[in-house]
């Protein structure tokens, strides 16, 4: 039984992307897998198995030697849990640029596409097989995938194709993009129940830059208000990450999917003398830097910090 899986922590990418294509290798090739994820679903990826009626992938902590995985999702070893380098890689799948430190000992197949999500590359695959009678459950995760990963188009991640891909398995999973869109970003946007500290480290990853370990924090939300009405708590989390981590820095997006812009976070002087060399901004009286356009860590916030750094 082939386990497929995605990155730690998850997001709706990279546990939906496993689910159906653990579903497509059983169903399809005739290969046996099951999907698994690695550690605590958000709520958006809670809202979209409950919204489709599909149950939540087992969480898997590590691997073992006698496991044979697919990977999907992510080729950064920092983001796989433990075990990755005993268990036999037979296949990745992914939309990220290729960070190194994977090894096999045989030759595997690799599919790295430049599409806004994994999900966009399963449906490529799918229809390249010739089999796009899919079921309406396995088309709206494929959905909701592309929506989550590109912000309903708006990232500069999100392509041509993710935009075809997503009119095509709307109409497969009969469901209307922009209703479906809207309930998804609240999914996303509703923290009840979260510490500061989940929220800071929800969807958030660590880079070695200029010889320092920095971690980029990203909330997508419709309501910022809410994460700016916190924003001394968060600070304080900041803080208390920075020196348990040892951090050169940490820098808090918090994406408005709706006005397609976002305010970054901060909490010292250096942070604030790098982030505006890289975005050309200032920060206003409450400390904020507001950043019209900027959405994407991968296209935008990570290689402009980079830059600096
Ligand atoms: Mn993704």
């Amino acid at each position: 039984m082939l386990k497929v899986i995605g990155h730690t922590p998850p997001d709706t990418d990279t546990v939906c992307s496993p689910i159906v294509y653990a579903w497509y290798l059983s169903n399809r090739r005739g290969t046996p897998a099951q999907a698994f994820r690695s550690g605590d679903l958000n709520k958006e990826t809670q809202f979209v198995l409950d919204y489709f009626g599909v149950e939540v992938p087992d969480n898997l902590e590590s691997f073992s030697a006698d496991d044979e995985v697919v990977i999907i999702d992510t080729n950064n070893p920092d983001e796989l849990i433990t075990g990755y380098d005993v268990a036999t890689i037979v296949e990745l799948i992914d939309h990220h640029k290729l960070t190194g430190g994977l090894s096999t000992s045989s030759p595997i197949r690799i599919t790295i596409r430049p599409t806004g999500c994994s999900a966009s590359i399963i449906w490529e695959i799918i229809k390249g097989e010739g089999n796009q009678d899919i079921p309406m459950e396995m088309a709206g995760l494929l959905l909701a995938c592309i929506l989550s990963d590109t912000l309903k188009f708006s990232s500069p991640t999100s392509t041509e194709k993710d935009r075809d891909y997503a009119d095509e398995l709307a109409l497969l999973a009969e469901v209307d993009i922009d209703e479906f869109a809207e309930k998804l970003f609240d999914a996303k946007s509703n923290l009840d129940g979260f510490t500061s500290e989940e929220i800071v480290k929800m969807d958030s990853k660590v880079y070695e830059m200029g010889g320092d370990k920095i971690r980029f924090s990203v909330m997508e939300t419709t309501k910022p208000q809410i994460l700016l009405a916190m924003e001394s708590d968060l600070k304080e989390t900041m803080n208390a990450i920075k020196s348990e981590d040892s951090l050169g820095g940490l820098y808090f997006f918090v994406v408005d999917i709706l006005e397609n812009a976002s305010t970054l976070i901060v909490t010292s002087d250096k942070e604030r003398e790098v982030a505006e060399k890289a975005f050309g901004e200032s920060f206003d009286e409450n400390g904020r830097m507001y950043l019209p356009g900027v959405v994407s860590r991968k296209k935008q916030m990570i290689p402009m910090i980079e830059g600096v750094l």
